[in-house]
């Protein structure tokens, strides 16, 4: 497939870099800036020592500015604009491609607090271990200020952040993945509380010393302290590590925040469907990595008369309001995209999201000046430059483009964009899906039988590791809720949140419903059982058709699952027999199963709820 049919034309947008007068750069901080955040910034300055501070203010001439100073400084270059415009291409060092769990740290006094499935820091200890790589590592370069709101501006349910970096790229990122600039900051003032993130690539110039095309350092820190809500990252410009607006603050600080104050920050994509009857439902999912989230947030549904809008693809905020509803925000403005697997034939949606002002970061470029990655197309052009800049031919036996290659761009560039994603009040969720990659057991769909048991589902989420990934293929990774690398405390007082805020909500009123999912059951060939991608809208039917009243279920041992016939697979080319298996409940392996997830709960003591050890129980002898 050519390019051309790849990319939309651009409707008026500048093919190059605009070429105007550089704007006049705030280096000092706008008037009206609260003195809180002048304060703060002056006093990382005087530790990092930046030759120079530039206060961004989020407009498109500043970034033009970025852009043009990171073409001459060689982090990226500029894609051919008749294919990509106004797109850039980065390539990261080999050694900063992907997020650093081992190099995350939750620096809570407790260590308890912390939990067992995150990597504990002493605070104290951790503020003494940073003083000194943080002291003058911003020699020889410029420090930005990048005030920023996740969520809508002015939303009661967004919160503000300030970070602070050394890196253009990570600006030029966080411009277009958050609200970043002097609106934001125009919000802050004495009484705001707002979060304060420092990053640093960590690699200070000396006077004179020329830079490198990818700046980084083989010592990293993604430190978070969650009791004084601040980030400190250190050495690494790549994605979650650097834009801290991302997993850091929307997820591990939020986690907490969200804790303290009664809502509840989480890894889900969100979603507006409406059926064929004209009715709107808004439904949240969390996925595990390597489960096509992305793909689910831009699903085209195979069935007539339903339709499915984009909100979120990965963060959802999620707030019980006085009507006794649950309201979803989603606090990012953009996609973070991996590219890999992501094409024409199972994501054109975001396929044609990317067709113009995208920073791409580790794919591979065409002879044409257009990008590649695998599964982009089914067939791999004959010569292409791989994510290091090295020649390539298919004949390589390498990746062309790094397997967490990623596309950086707007959220409003998507087609599928819902009307209501950026309002300011959310949207009342009407179901949660969990969701993991389970070659066995785990049936298509089960629904809930209450709130309880539905944060069960969610607890005991766990996803199969692929040959992608380190580890044996088939083994369980256990991933509660899809936040075992974002959850800021410890996950088992993160599950009493959940039971909590699920009081809050009114029963039989619009509570959401919660399912478990599984699209990646697979027969005794290895074969997948169920045809997946825009065949999924089959099963968000049966769910949202269960919330609006419409569908009887069966009560079976994992939960409720649909009647003969509830499932709507008219037209799907399913062998005989398949969609039995599609449900089938083996007891022995699921009693071995609940013995895992009752070792599992152990790792957590005392502090398991009681809710979910009773669920356990349940599970057992439904199951015998
Ligand atoms: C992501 C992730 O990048 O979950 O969204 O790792
Ligand atoms: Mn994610």
């Amino acid at each position: 497939m050519s390019s051309a049919t790849l990319s939309k034309p651009s409707l008026g947008q500048s093919p190059a870099i605009r070429t105007g007068p550089i704007r006049v750069i705030a280096t000092s901080a706008p008037q009206g800036t609260d003195e809180s955040v002048v304060a703060w910034v002056d006093s990382i300055a005087a530790i990092t020592v930046p030759d120079q501070v530039i206060w961004c203010d989020g407009s498109p001439q500043e970034w033009d500015g970025l852009a043009r100073l990171m073409v001459t400084q060689g982090t990226v270059v500029q894609l051919n604009p008749e294919h990509r415009p106004y797109s850039f291409l980065a390539r990261s060092d080999p050694s900063d491609v992907a997020r650093v769990e081992d190099r995350t740290f939750i620096c809570s006094e407790d260590e308890t607090d912390a939990g067992p499935t995150n990597n504990w820091a002493e605070p104290a200890q951790m503020r003494a271990t940073l003083a000194p790589l943080f002291a003058g590592c911003m020699r020889g370069r410029t420090m930005y200020v990048m005030p920023f709101s996740m969520g809508p501006l002015g939303s009661p349910l967004s919160r503000l952040g300030v970070q602070l970096t050394d890196s253009p790229y990570v600006v030029a990122s966080m411009s277009v993945m958050t609200r970043m600039g002097t609106s934001a900051l125009k919000l802050i003032d004495a009484a705001t509380a707002w979060v304060p993130a420092v990053h640093s690539v960590g690699k200070p110039l000396a006077e004179g010393e020329a830079d490198v095309a990818w700046p980084c350092n083989t010592t990293k820190y993604i430190s978070h302290f969650p009791q004084t809500r601040e980030i400190w990252s250190y050495g690494s410009a790549y994605g979650g590590n650097a834009l801290l607006a991302k997993k850091s603050f929307a997820l591990r600080i939020a986690s907490t925040m969200a804790r303290d104050e009664g809502w509840m920050a989480e890894h889900m994509l969100i979603l507006k469907i409406t059926n064929p009857r004209g009715k709107a439902f808004h439904v949240v999912a969390a996925f595990p990595s390597a489960c096509g989230k992305t793909n689910l947030a831009m699903l085209k549904p195979t069935i007539p008369g339903w339709t499915v809008e984009t909100i979120g693809d990965d963060i959802a905020w999620l707030h019980p309001s006085a009507d006794g509803t649950l309201r979803a925000i989603n606090p990012e403005a953009g996609f973070f995209g991996v590219a890999p697997g992501t094409g024409v034939s199972t994501n054109a949606t975001a396929i044609e999201t990317v067709w113009g002002n995208t920073i791409f970061t580790n794919v591979a470029m065409r002879d044409d000046g257009d990008v590649w990655w695998e599964g982009l197309t089914d067939k791999a052009p004959d010569h292409l430059i791989d994510w290091q800049g090295n020649e390539w031919t298919p004949a390589s036996g390498t990746k062309a483009a790094h397997p967490n290659s990623r596309f950086t761009v707007a959220a409003k560039q998507c087609p599928s964009i819902s009307d209501d994603w950026e309002d300011p009040k959310g949207v009342v969720i009407d179901a949660i899906i969990f969701g993991g990659r389970r070659a066995t057991n785990v049936p298509l769909v089960v629904e809930a039988r209450d709130w309880e048991h539905g944060v069960y589902l969610g607890a005991t989420i766990s996803s199969e590791k692929t040959a992608a990934a380190e580890g044996t293929v088939g083994e369980l990774r256990r991933d509660p809720f899809a936040m075992l690398p974002f959850c800021g405390y410890n996950m088992a007082d993160y599950w009493a949140n959940w039971l909590k805020v699920g009081q809050q909500l009114r029963p039989g009123g619009r509570m959401p419903r919660i399912f478990q999912v599984n699209w990646f059951r697979k027969d005794e060939n290895g074969d997948f059982l169920w045809p997946g991608f825009g065949e999924n809208s089959r099963v968000l039917e049966w769910i949202l058709e269960r919330v609006d009243g419409k569908l009887p279920a069966a009560d079976g041992p994992l939960g409720l699952v649909p009647t003969a016939g509830g499932l709507n697979v008219e037209g799907l080319d399913l062998a005989e027999g398949d969609l039995e298996k599609l449900f089938e409940v083996d007891a022995e392996s699921w009693l071995a199963e609940a013995d895992s997830t009752e070792e599992f709960f152990a790792t957590f003591g005392d502090k398991v709820p009681a809710a979910l050890l009773n669920q356990l129980t349940v599970l057992r002898s439904r199951l015998s």
